[in-house]
């Protein structure tokens, strides 16, 4: 798989719009915190390193992933966030409980995104076990919470490029 031969947290920075001018909300899970806290520190100092300024960066935890979407759509409602970053870790387990989380948080971010026009970033991971998540969250393939914050200025950038003007969707 291509993904296995890069770390995909390495990006062109210059490439990256300024973020000065943008409002970010940001929803932690708790479940598997260890994991969720790195993420966490990957995304905010990446939002910072781009220009996010500190009192425009609003911050709340949620119990589990599975409360991302509820936690991101009480952020949207605010109306003031021009991206919104959700950040979880659902580690595969004896059942197939991880499924119905991963399949719920997916869609419920983009179901937001699209109804509300914020962008909701799936920044989730959905490892096989903690290794495979400590690799991704600031091991050997990056940190994705990094990269959270990197598709989050991306769309905040994008979404001010269309803000004010009229959206027609379909023909
Ligand atoms: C219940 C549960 C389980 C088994 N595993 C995880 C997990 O690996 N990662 C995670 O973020 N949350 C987990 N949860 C909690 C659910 O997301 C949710 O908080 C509860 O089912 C209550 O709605």
């Amino acid at each position: 798989m291509a993904s296995a031969l890069k770390n995909l947290s390495e990006y062109n920075e210059a490439t990256i719009p300024d973020a000065s001018s943008f409002q970010f909300g940001i929803v932690v899970a708790e479940w598997n915190e260890k994991i969720t806290h790195a993420l966490y520190e990957g995304c905010y100092e990446t939002l910072v390193k781009h220009g996010a300024l500190e009192d425009r960066i609003k911050t709340i935890q949620v119990p589990g992933s599975f409360e991302l979407p509820i936690g991101a759509k009480l952020l949207a409602a605010n109306g003031k966030y021009d991206a919104i970053i959700c950040i979880g870790c659902v580690i595969k387990g004896e059942t197939s409980h991880n499924e119905y989380i991963n399949h719920a948080v997916a869609s419920g971010l983009t179901n937001l995104s699209v109804l509300s026009s914020i962008p909701c970033v799936f920044g989730v991971l959905t490892p096989d076990d903690e290794q495979q998540a400590l690799e991704r969250a600031g091991g050997q393939h990056g940190n994705k919470g990094v990269e959270a914050a990197v598709t989050a200025i991306r769309l905040a950038s994008l979404k001010g490029q269309f803000s004010g003007k009229k959206q027609k969707i379909g023909f």
